[in-house]
């Protein structure tokens, strides 16, 4: 056991972190995220990563506008990133390894969303069509070098790519690690049909499945079908049967996805759509050892328009901002441990209607809603059924008016009529209204960002291109000191001998006793943030006993994950919660760490709780204030660090001995962040400002009917072979980029096996690679080895701007 004096030395390395500079309930200026953050995950302890469409962002890299980022969480600082195809509207998921991937997008663009210049490419904005691609980066860390090519975006549809054209698909990860892509439009719009409806087969629907990895040929979903016009982002929850919950429409169904058969659930009460445009808040509520692991999802807002409303690719047939969200929440258990019928349970209404609000799930257990507006849907276009004309849009392109800045919290465990709350929450003057998204950092707060209902970059529209990224501090912020576990094990297993965990007296208040047992240790993984969801976000709290020592500190003795069905393989932050109060997360990799069947084992049987009444915790003179949301009482519109450094509070939330050491360091570090902080706002402002003026864009051009371009494409061609490689066997277990000329050459083994490729198939995507230089060294995209990425691809493509124009 840690000696006293280590155990104050681990608290006084908390109270020393910037985390108590944070008041609870408030926003913090979180820096510029240089791209518009329509899609996020966190990559690991220290970066978030982010992503935009392809537009003319102020911010360039490699000689075009970028679409990517990386935002580091300690300086709130964010570095341009290459990426080489349009990332507009993909899905996302982690893989086993803590390696991300993101799935389609849209076709390559110019500007002003114009079609890309050659088709599958755009000579100004320099990106390609990125309506299969399968894009992986590995996360890096300051000490990396970010420059390399382990850390840089492998993107290259010639060696990895989807089947099918997929732009707002859905994913969802599997007990093996790998991951279902459901549906997705291939052109695209407002929603995923045309009128009058040419349904089965509406031409610019995807609505079939496959897997990353290729488990086969995509196959129609017969749910995609039924559930029609709006299908895409589709909500899907991973069950503990294998199953899968799949939500859109206003249907519900549960999936077996090896043999393709759906079995219905009720229908959504209420007709509430939950899905985009309607883009309801949904998420699974936490997995605790009390429910069993069951998942119930929850499900809290969107649209109830009537059916004709919804309009089809170009446009709602009504003025959507006039349309009041819905408020409604609903319940459901899927597969209900009574056996009984799986039927939807009415909830607490929310405070406020909320179409793109989006649900983050809490170290504490509760359910965090953000973002958001109270009439209207997501999506964007320069018309209505009811409004004929750009200029008459009262909010441009926006579908939607009145942003929510205040957020609310969803307490699961309360009874019916008190679940909401939002006492002690500021109100955040930035509108996050459609490509707004969110995502829980590892000290607990939450990283708010992107918001961009425009076709492109507009920073003097109603609803901007927002470049201004938020840290939200829930209530235990309130806590002057948060629990600091040593034993944090690197992986979790599923089953299997417990592992022990310790917290030191010093990192609570009042009875051990009581604090042990109001103690959780939780898996928590935020997912991949876009479009007012979190793919993959699931909260499991694990199964523990506790040993409370003489000194007051505890051993938690904390089970394995229970299946892979219930924490899907890989990332996740792993948070100890003493009386609502969060640890810092620290990252952790659930599984083998690799794509396959996981290892499980029956969960050893946990040693017995041990007492002891007379011990105490340490940390009276700093007790917290639960769920006290200390940013009460302070006005609306708090953005900006500057709130949270009063040094008297921090001063004053320092206890006893370590008061002045904690002091001193705790001010060293927030004056920094003072000074940076100060920093932000400038080049943010420079950076709306400069690079491509706002005066520097044409108008949209007349043939822009919608700002939906990519309609009516004359063929569905398919410059591009789905991935053949498989990556769970063989020798392709390493990273892409050091497998790409190997699976490139099994790919187009496999290509000429069966017939040639299609003319300019291998040729335009191709990339030299010298026999013998170190992989290390070897850039597939640096200019020189792969001059062709840099430079519009030959027209030898047979359907050569054709097939991708529009
Ligand atoms: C969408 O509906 C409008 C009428 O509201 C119609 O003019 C337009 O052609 C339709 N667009 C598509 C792609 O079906
Ligand atoms: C939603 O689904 C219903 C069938 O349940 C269908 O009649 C309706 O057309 C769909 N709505 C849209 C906008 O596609
Ligand atoms: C949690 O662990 C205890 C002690 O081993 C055991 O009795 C209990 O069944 C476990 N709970 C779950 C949900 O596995
Ligand atoms: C930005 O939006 C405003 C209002 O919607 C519009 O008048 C203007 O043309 C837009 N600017 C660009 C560059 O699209
Ligand atoms: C929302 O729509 C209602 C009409 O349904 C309207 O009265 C209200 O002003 C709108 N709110 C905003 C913020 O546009
Ligand atoms: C656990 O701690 C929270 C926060 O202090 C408190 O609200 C709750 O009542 C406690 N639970 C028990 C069982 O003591
Ligand atoms: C993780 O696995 C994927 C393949 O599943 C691979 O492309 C990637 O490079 C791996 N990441 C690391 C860090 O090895
Ligand atoms: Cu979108």
């Amino acid at each position: 056991m840690l000696p006293p004096f280590s155990l104050l030395a681990l608290c006084l390395a908390s109270a020393s972190s910037p985390v108590l500079a944070a008041t609870a309930g408030s926003f913090a200026d979180g820096g510029n995220t240089l791209v518009s953050a329509m899609m996020m995950f966190l990559g690991n302890e220290e970066k978030v990563y982010i992503l935009d469409k392809a537009e003319g962002n102020p911010a360039t890299v490699s000689g075009h506008p970028a679409w990517g980022s990386v935002w580091d969480i300690k300086t709130r600082q964010a570095t341009v990133m290459d990426v080489k195809t349009n990332t507009f509207c993909s899905s996302g998921m982690h893989l086993p390894n803590g390696s991300y991937v993101t799935f389609g997008g849209n076709s390559a663009v110019g500007r002003g969303g114009a079609a890309g210049s050659t088709g599958v490419w755009d000579a100004e904005y320099q990106d390609f069509d990125g309506a299969k691609s399968i894009r992986v980066l590995n996360p890096c860390t300051s000490s990396d070098n970010f420059a390399s090519a382990q850390c840089t975006w492998f993107d290259d549809p010639s060696v990895l790519s989807m089947q099918k054209k997929r732009w707002y698909s859905t994913a969802e990860p599997l007990a093996d690690g790998s991951i279902v892509l459901i549906g997705g439009m291939v052109g695209g719009g407002y929603i995923n049909r045309n009128t009058p409806d040419t349904t089965p087969v509406p031409e610019a629907a995807e609505n079939s499945y496959e897997f990353y990895p290729s488990k086969g040929p995509a196959t129609p979903l017969p749910f995609l079908y039924k559930t029609g016009g709006l299908n895409v982002y589709a909500h899907a929850f991973l069950l503990n049967s294998g199953k899968m919950l799949v939500q859109a429409n206003v249907s519900t169904m549960i999936w077996d996805y090896n043999a393709n058969t759906e079995v219905d659930l009720p229908d959504m009460p209420g007709n509430v759509v939950r899905v985009y445009p309607a883009s309801g808040a949904v998420a699974m509520l936490p997995l605790t050892p009390a429910n069993n692991y069951n998942p119930t999802i929850l499900f809290c807002g969107g649209n109830d328009m009537p059916e004709p409303s919804w309009g089809n690719y170009s446009f709602p047939a009504i003025n959507t901002w006039n349309y009041p969200a819905s408020r409604d929440c609903h319940r459901l258990t899927p597969e209900p441990l009574d056996g009984s019928a799986p039927a939807y349970e009415a909830d607490d209404d929310m405070l406020e209607g909320r179409s793109m609000g989006q649900f983050i799930i809490l170290p504490d257990g509760k359910l965090l809603v953000v973002n958001g507006a109270v009439n209207g849907t997501a999506g964007y276009a320069v018309s209505t059924g009811e409004t004929f004309s750009y200029g008459d849009m009262p909010f441009g392109m926006s579908l939607a008016s009145g942003p929510v800045g205040t957020p609310a919290l969803y307490d699961p465990n309360a009874p019916k009529g008190r679940r909401w709350s939002n006492a002690g929450l500021d109100k955040s003057p930035i509108a996050r209204m459609y490509h707004s998204s969110a995502i829980l950092l590892p000290d607990a707060s939450v990283l708010i960002a992107g918001s961009n209902p425009n076709v492109d970059v507009n920073t003097s529209t109603t609803f901007p291109t927002e470049y201004r990224a938020e840290i939200f501090y829930p209530p235990y912020f309130g806590a002057k000191i948060r629990p600091t576990p040593s034993g944090v094990p690197k992986t979790i297993a599923y089953g299997g001998p417990s592992f022990d965990i310790t917290i030191p007296a010093s990192c609570y208040a009042g009875p051990s006793n009581a604090a042990a047992a109001n103690t959780t240790v939780v898996l928590l993984r935020g997912g991949f943030t876009t479009h007012a969801m979190n793919m993959g976000q699931r909260y499991l709290q694990l199964n523990n006993t506790y040993t409370v020592n003489q000194d007051g500190s505890i051993v938690f003795h904390v089970s394995g994950a229970p299946t892979p069905n219930v924490f899907q393989p890989g990332p996740s932050l792993l948070f100890v919660t003493v009386n609502g109060i969060p640890s810092v997360g620290t990252m952790v990799v659930v599984g083998s760490g690799s794509m396959g069947t996981q290892p499980t084992a029956a969960p050893a049987q946990l040693p017995p709780n041990v007492l002891v009444d007379s011990a105490k915790g340490t940390a009276d003179g700093a007790s917290v204030k639960p769920g006290g949301g200390g940013g009460g009482g302070s006005g609306p519109g708090q953005t900006g660090s500057g709130r949270s450094l009063s040094t008297a509070a921090i001063i004053g939330g320092i206890v006893g001995a370590v008061a002045l050491l904690g002091a001193l360091a705790a001010l060293g570090v927030c004056l920094m962040r003072r000074r940076r902080a100060a920093r932000v706002p400038a080049a943010a402002q420079a950076g709306m400002m400069g690079g491509a003026g706002a005066g520097e864009y044409r108008g949209l051009r007349g043939s822009d009917a919608s700002a939906f371009a990519p309609l009516h494409r004359a063929t569905d061609s398919d410059a591009w072979n789905g991935s053949t490689a498989n990556l769970m066997a063989g020798p392709y277990q390493g990273p892409y980029r050091d497998d790409a000329m190997e699976m490139r050459s099994q790919s187009s083994a496999s290509a000429s096996a069966s017939g040639p490729p299609p003319p300019g198939q291998g040729q335009g995507y191709a990339y030299a690679h010298a026999p013998g230089a170190s992989f290390d060294e070897y850039d597939p995209y640096g200019a020189t080895s792969n001059p062709s990425l840099h430079h519009p691809p030959p027209p030898t493509n047979a359907d050569g701007g054709q097939g991708y124009r529009y």
